[in-house]
């Protein structure tokens, strides 16, 4: 196994409930809308990946959220940088593993970079992740494979040589789509969730060996 490309929100930190759904939140209130997303309602809307057409699917036109997903842009950021975020138990471990035994880490997140960057710093550590391919670099967003044909790409690396770490289902079809083995590491937004070809579907990151699981195939 040459690499092993990670999805971001929910897979390197549990990001949605208390990071983006809050942001989207003030970013509601900051522009005068009498709109909240609970809990609840905003599981139902990850399911649409981008939060710029997520705010579409939830019928604001395009100028607006276009609007307002520039300032939660600017509020994650600032929840990124404040330190409230933590990366998921034992992926520190299960990174370090990997780079010790010299194999490479890529990201491909349908994320905006604005915050993607510092987030990997904080949950990575600074040029840990080689690639790191958002959704600012892509036409088409997950379960479109795009995100991580690229990665491929630029790693110059074949998808049966590397791995794909994610925490949805819409992520494990992009992962799939694009030939590539998967692991699942559930979060309580996805757990239940149909991962139908996943090599493997975990609650935690605790005991995995992902160059065993790769090698198995
Ligand atoms: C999950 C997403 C993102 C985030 C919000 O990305 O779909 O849209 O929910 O971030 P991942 P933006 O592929 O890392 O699971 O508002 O920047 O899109
Ligand atoms: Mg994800």
């Amino acid at each position: 196994m040459d690499a092993v490309i990670f999805d971001v929100d929910g897979t390197l930190a549990d990001t949605e409930r208390d990071g983006h759904r809050a942001a989207f939140n003030a970013a509601f209130e900051a522009h005068g809308l009498d709109l909240r997303w609970d809990v609840v309602e905003y599981g139902r809307l990850l399911t649409v990946t981008g939060g710029r057409r997520r705010l579409v699917a939830a019928g604001l036109d395009a100028a607006r959220a276009a609007a307002v997903h520039r300032t939660k842009t600017e509020i994650f950021r600032d929840w990124v940088t404040s330190g409230a975020l933590v990366a998921r138990e034992g992926l520190s471990e299960v990174v370090a593993g990997l780079v010790a035994g010299g194999v490479r880490i890529a990201v491909a997140t349908t994320g905006t970079r604005a915050w993607v960057d510092p987030l990997l710093v904080r949950v990575l550590g600074s040029g840990v992740a080689e690639v790191v391919v958002t959704g600012d670099d892509v036409t088409r967003l997950k379960p479109d494979p795009e995100v991580y044909e690229r990665a491929l790409g630029l790693l110059g690396v074949s998808a049966t040589r590397a791995l794909a770490v994610e925490d949805s289902a819409v992520g494990l079809r992009a992962a799939l789509a694009a030939g590539l083995a998967t692991v699942v590491v559930t979060t309580p937004y996805t757990a239940g969730q149909d991962f139908a070809g996943a090599a493997t579907v975990r609650s935690s990151y605790r005991g995995l060996d992902l160059r065993a699981i790769h090698d198995r195939r």
